[in-house]
């Protein structure tokens, strides 16, 4: 039995627990209950506050946690980090008000920074070779500088909406974050052998959602020009039509390159072309 600490309610959980479903495990959580065992897999689950997390798993009360990497790296804990999950991506971000005439980093000299990230700032500023006062307030960052608390923020950035809501701009970025599958540092070989299943099952996830599968048909005299742009997993499958001089061609491509292959590839001659989202890919 292997225990996972997530996120009981907030922006990670919902993610957290549909990626745990895609990869098969399956349990019931009651609303205020703190603990549910899967009834599937070796695994039991301990729903907690985010910034609790990273204590946990460093302590050993949990083994794994799925946490921001911002909160790991502003709590300092000494765990591993197993997987990046591609889902809470967000920046840890300085921003100034729309009238402060940012340049660079040293026109916050002497000026007052408020955060809940202190410890990720002051390392940032300290890098950087630039004095600010650090003002660590724990919520509604976003409105310090308007009420006169503080002269910028540092808070994290999704849409940008809160900074203009609230008259603020993005001056630097500090740290891109997502959020990460995490383990006790000296987990025993039982509980290493769980999480090895479970990270086979969490990649296959990924690879999936990263990948769509691809069919579309072309005359045979263009299936070189077609195949050289979809590079696919191995090489794509290729089957004739009853049509004479055509063929169905199937592969996949990478989700972030999507639209820009399917532009290359009508170019290049292909006709109705299906694209289908991908479950799981073993490798
Ligand atoms: O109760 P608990 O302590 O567990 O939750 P929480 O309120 O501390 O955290 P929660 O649920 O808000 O966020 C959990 C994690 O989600 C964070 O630690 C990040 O890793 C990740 N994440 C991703 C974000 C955002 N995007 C995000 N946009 N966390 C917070 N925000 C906030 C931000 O603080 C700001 O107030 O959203 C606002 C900005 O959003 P935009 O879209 O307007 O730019
Ligand atoms: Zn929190």
């Amino acid at each position: 039995m292997i225990k996972i600490a997530i996120q009981k309610k907030g922006r990670l959980s919902e993610d957290s627990i549909e990626l745990l479903a895609h990869c098969g495990i399956r349990f019931s959580k009651a609303d205020n209950k703190l603990k549910a065992t899967a009834y599937n897999f070796p695994l039991e689950f301990l729903f907690l506050r985010d910034d609790d997390i990273p204590g946990y798993v460093a302590d050993g009360v949990a083994d794994l946690g799925i946490v921001g990497e911002n909160v790991l790296l502003e709590s300092q804990c000494r765990v591993d980090v197993q997987d990046k999950l591609g889902f809470g991506k967000c920046r840890l971000s300085i921003a100034v008000p729309n009238a402060f005439e940012y340049r660079t980093l040293q026109d916050l000299a002497g000026q007052r920074i408020a955060t809940s990230y202190p410890h990720l700032l002051s390392q940032y500023l300290r890098e950087k070779g630039v004095e600010a006062r650090i003002h660590e307030i724990s919520g509604s960052v976003e409105i310090a500088p308007g009420i006169g608390l503080a002269d910028a923020i540092c808070d994290l950035v999704s849409s940008g909406s809160t900074l203009i809501s609230n008259g603020l701009k993005e001056a630097e970025v500090i740290l891109k974050s997502e959020a990460v599958l995490i383990s006790h540092r000296e987990l025993d070989a039982e509980k290493q052998r769980i999480l090895a299943d479970l990270r086979f099952r969490i990649q296959s996830v990924m690879r999936g959602r990263n990948y769509k599968y691809i069919l579309l048909n072309a005359p045979n005299d263009r299936l070189d020009a077609i195949t050289r742009l979809l590079p696919g997993i191995k090489s794509p499958t290729v089957m004739p039509l009853k049509d004479e001089g055509w063929s169905s061609l199937h592969s996949v491509v990478q989700e972030h390159a999507f639209w820009e292959v399917i532009g290359q590839l009508r170019q290049a001659g292909a006709e109705g072309i299906l694209v289908v989202p991908i479950e799981k890919i073993i490798e």
